[in-house]
């Protein structure tokens, strides 16, 4: 029998259908699997989905590569080819359906995979999922699967040694740069904030699929038209039958709200043998729409699929759906080139910062940890996260979460800081991944735009390329450029998801060495930190997104602790500087540091303090991109989050502790805030609102404390700012408060209250750099209340404490705040919670000021 062994694209997959109601069997392959180095033919259990360093790392065969210097010790892995192995039953009756698949969401990366000794697959690229229909291969009983993966440092190199030069891939940490020949995670070659683990595996789900007649090989719910009267949506499936005639079936389409009544419509149509297009058009009356975060409800609509034949449901699919609009407004203008999102009709202020991925070893990515992390960015009052390029494009999971918390995603392809080859194989690989990639994720309400590729043209125009290679490979990388980024990618924007934006690259025009380019689409203004600008220059050097910018800082005590022992507590030691990858970061942060604070000698207070820096700093700069809206309309930090435990830029560390920064974040991106700044001599208050609504009929109380806690000046003003605007609304010379001497004694507590005199919101300000400031000696008192998982901190002082860090030994407690100013006579209660905090045992809970540093 002449056995045939195709194996298609997946088009969306989704484990949804592991519940679906449908006639449809799934078993996952998650059991028996085994691993092996090849050529040893030493078998060792394994897990699936999984990395082979994780499979090491489970049999001790690694030590802890985040630990001291063992990044190092690891790295032979990457050389090595791999086998994993499993076997499963299939029944007599499971045989007997029509067709059987085989399912791959994501396998890294040159992987042949062999079922019954028949080779069924030779995949190359760890962003694509494959599917494979197996049921001629398949038999009853036992079934042997067998999967060799081949090292991407061997299989790469013959290209590297017969391309002539290597690309300008600096963040690859071997001297050759492999990583731009193969469709994997760049970040997994290093970065400068992270560890290099060249994986291999099955990182994602496997399984069988048994099926009779046919599947949903996409479904795609596409809005056509949204007013406050209607939605019309279609609902577009393609039906792969697997029968050799034709044959009727009744496809229903339904959609509801939660807890709402279904809508349901039912279509007869006749399944010709492969691939059948259908279009289900229908109306959603007076639809309720998907608001982001600190706009309202992110409302998401039920939509399911189903495909019955001769009253059975043979195949269903189903989708949560946001019906909304979204449009990145990229416009010339009076200034230059807009770039803001406009969410269902209206402006918005984007808020964020951009994503890393969370793990090193993607698969360990739990359901809880996802979770947390977008409980973080909602509590921060974030609305667009950019899933930047040097990354994977996220699990469903990702999605999922952002589409129920209200936050767009802005969503890079995978080509991050390196031109890239563009061959046919090459764009063959990209070809399939995108088409996949954009299939499984346009459903989303989340998904605000896709992005070709993070700084690729910024380098080619102004990374000193031009002068690193000859000519003809410059004009080649350019000529690979718009190939990929102005050929490709938009044509498969436009073939599979038509009216959402797309942008080749970000920044795509502006950079930050050239101030003539700031009035003109989105801005990586890396002038604070890689130009050591302060962070006050972000008043005026200002563009119209930033859509990167950032400072760095150590991670707390706690999270060094897990990697370094005390003898290595010193920012220059081996350990440290094993966890530090931007070669000129620890200079930077002091100097920075020098600007504003005395400069602590002790390790641990330079790491507090410089915790503190980073906060400040950033908030500032936060405060300036809204104070200049509609001018400027976005602010996403660089970056997020760690990827493992390191010293970076991130705003939550490794295992989910918040810095100072993330607090700050929340601060500044709180939907109404005060912002006081210098401005030519005066002191200039300005009220900053997302809000939908006008803020009217406030007061602002200035108060004017010393550090003691006596007022010694107060000031009011009658205030309003309308919705979704920024405004002065305050301003005097900064004599009028305090003269020179005085500045160094006291600050402002500036208050906003409503017509019934309630706070809204608070804002302290001081005159000078704390470096500056005559902070006198205090002691903070404080009070526990520990029950199991949470514990009440009550805090306070007769003095001035500023900066005040709250220390607990968990990893990734929840503090409701920290690092902020306790003022003079001030008590404050916050709640740490913990699963590790027990009620009877006091948590050694340990309290810093910045007094104390010096
Ligand atoms: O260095 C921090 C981050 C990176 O981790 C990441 O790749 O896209 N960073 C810095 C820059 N972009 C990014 C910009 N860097 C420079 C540009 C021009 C001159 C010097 C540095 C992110």
């Amino acid at each position: 029998m002449k056995r045939k062994l195709l194996y298609t694209l997946m088009a969306c997959l989704s484990l949804w259908n592991v519940r679906a109601n449908d006639t449809s069997e799934i078993v996952l392959l998650n059991q028996g699997w085994m691993f092996s180095q090849s050529g040893t033919d030493k078998w060792m259990t394994a897990t699936v989905p999984g990395t082979v360093h994780q499979d090491l790392l489970a049999h001790q065969l690694l030590p802890n590569p985040f630990f001291g210097t063992n990044e190092q010790k690891i790295q032979w892995v990457e050389n090595e080819d791999w086998e994993y192995k499993t076997t499963f039953t299939v029944t007599e009756e499971q045989l007997s359906r029509g067709a059987a698949s085989l399912v791959f969401e994501g396998l890294d990366t040159y992987a042949n995979v062999y079922l019954n000794g028949a080779l069924l697959l030779k995949a190359d690229n760890m962003f694509l999922g494959y599917s494979i229909p197996v049921k001629e291969v398949l038999h009853k009983g036992e079934n042997r699967l067998h999967i060799f993966f081949r090292s991407p440092i061997k299989e790469t190199l013959p290209q590297w040694a017969s391309n002539g030069f290597d690309y300008p891939a600096d963040n690859d940490h071997l001297d050759k740069k492999l990583s731009i020949f193969t469709r994997k995670a760049p970040y997994s070659y290093g970065w400068d904030w992270g560890i290099r683990m060249v994986t291999s595996g099955i990182w994602r789900p496997a399984y069988l699929r048994f099926y009779d007649v046919a599947t949903i090989d996409d479904y795609h719910v596409k809005q056509l038209s949204l007013t406050d009267q209607r939605a019309e949506v279609s609902n577009e499936l393609e039906i792969n039958s697997i029968l050799s005639e034709q044959t009727e079936a009744e496809v229903v389409v339904s959609y509801s709200l939660k807890n709402g009544e279904p809508v349901t419509k039912k279509k007869t149509v006749t399944l010709n043998p492969g691939i059948n297009k259908i279009k289900i058009p229908v109306e959603v009356d007076k639809p309720v729409r998907w608001m982001p975060n600190g706009w309202g409800e992110p409302t998401l609509y039920d939509f399911t699929a189903q495909v019955v034949c001769q009253g059975k449901t043979i195949a269903s699919d189903h989708h949560r759906i946001g019906l909304r609009t979204i449009r990145l407004v990229n416009e010339k203008d009076e200034h230059g080139e807009s770039y803001f999102f406009e969410v269902n009709g209206i402006p918005m202020f984007a808020k964020g910062a951009n994503f890393i991925p969370n793990d090193i070893l993607l698969p360990t990515m739990t359901d809880e940890r996802y979770a947390t992390l977008f409980r973080d960015i909602k509590e921060a009052n974030m609305n667009v996260i950019r899933v930047w390029g040097g990354g994977t494009y996220e699990d469903n999971r990702f999605y999922d979460l952002a589409d129920e918390n209200g936050i767009l995603i802005w969503q890079d392809f995978m080509f991050g800081c390196t031109t890239y080859p563009a061959d046919p194989t090459f764009l063959k690989r990209v070809s399939d991944e995108v088409d996949y990639n954009i299939k499984r994720l346009r459903n989303h309400a989340c998904l605000a735009m896709w992005c070709g590729n993070n700084e690729i043209l910024e380098g080619l125009k102004y990374w000193g390329w031009q002068s690193r290679y000859t000519p003809e490979v410059y004009e080649e990388f350019y000529r690979n450029y718009d190939k990929l980024f102005r050929g490709l990618l938009p044509a498969k924007v436009k073939e599979w998801d038509e009216g959402r934006s797309y942008i080749h690259t970000s920044p795509y025009f502006s950079s930050w060495g050239r101030p003539d380019s700031w009035n003109i689409g989105d801005s990586h203004n890396w002038g604070i930190w890689y130009g050591k600008k302060t962070f006050e220059s972000s008043d005026t050097e200002i563009g119209r997104f930033q859509s990167e910018f950032g400072f760095e800082s150590f991670p707390e005590m706690k999270t060094i602790a897990t990697f370094a022992s005390p003898e290595d507590y010193e920012i220059e030691s081996e350990v440290m500087t094993a966890h530090q990858k931007s070669t000129q970061g620890n200079a930077l942060i002091r100097t920075y540091m020098e600007r504003d604070f005395i400069v602590p000698e002790k390790f641990e207070d330079f790491v507090y303090v410089g915790l503190v820096l980073h906060g400040q700093g950033m908030r500032y700069c936060f405060e300036a991109h809204r104070r200049n809206r509609p001018y400027c309309m976005g602010t996403l930090y660089w970056q997020l989050n760690d990827s493992w435990p390191v010293v970076s830029w991130s705003s939550i560390d490794y295992y989910g502790n918040w810095k100072a920064l993330h607090y700050q974040a929340k601060r500044a991106f709180a939907p109404l805030i005060i912002n006081p700044i210098h401005e030519n001599g005066n002191l200039n208050v300005y009220l900053l609102s997302d809000k939908l609504e006008d803020s009217s009929d406030m007061t602002l109380d200035m108060r004017l404390m010393d550090f003691k806690g006596k007022k010694l000046l107060q000031k009011s003003a009658k205030v309003a700012v309308a919705a979704n605007t920024s405004a002065k609304v305050f301003g005097c010379a900064l004599d009028e408060w305090a003269d020179e001497a005085q500045r160094k004694e006291c600050y402002l507590l500036l208050s906003l209250k409503d017509r019934q005199g309630k706070e809204i919101t608070r804002d302290i300000h001081y005159f000078l750099p704390t470096k500056d400031l005559n902070l006198p000696q205090t002691t903070v008192n404080s009070k526990l209340k520990v029950q199991d998982g949470r514990c009440e901190v009550t805090l306070s002082a007769s003095k001035l404490a500023k900066d005040i860090f709250v220390q607990i030994p968990y990893q990734g407690a929840r503090f409701t705040d920290n690092f902020f100013d306790l003022l003079p006579g001030e008590t404050r209660k916050i709640v740490i919670t913990s699963p590790e905090i027990k009620k009877g045992i006091t948590p050694e809970i340990t309290i810093k000021h910045i007094r104390e540093t010096y």
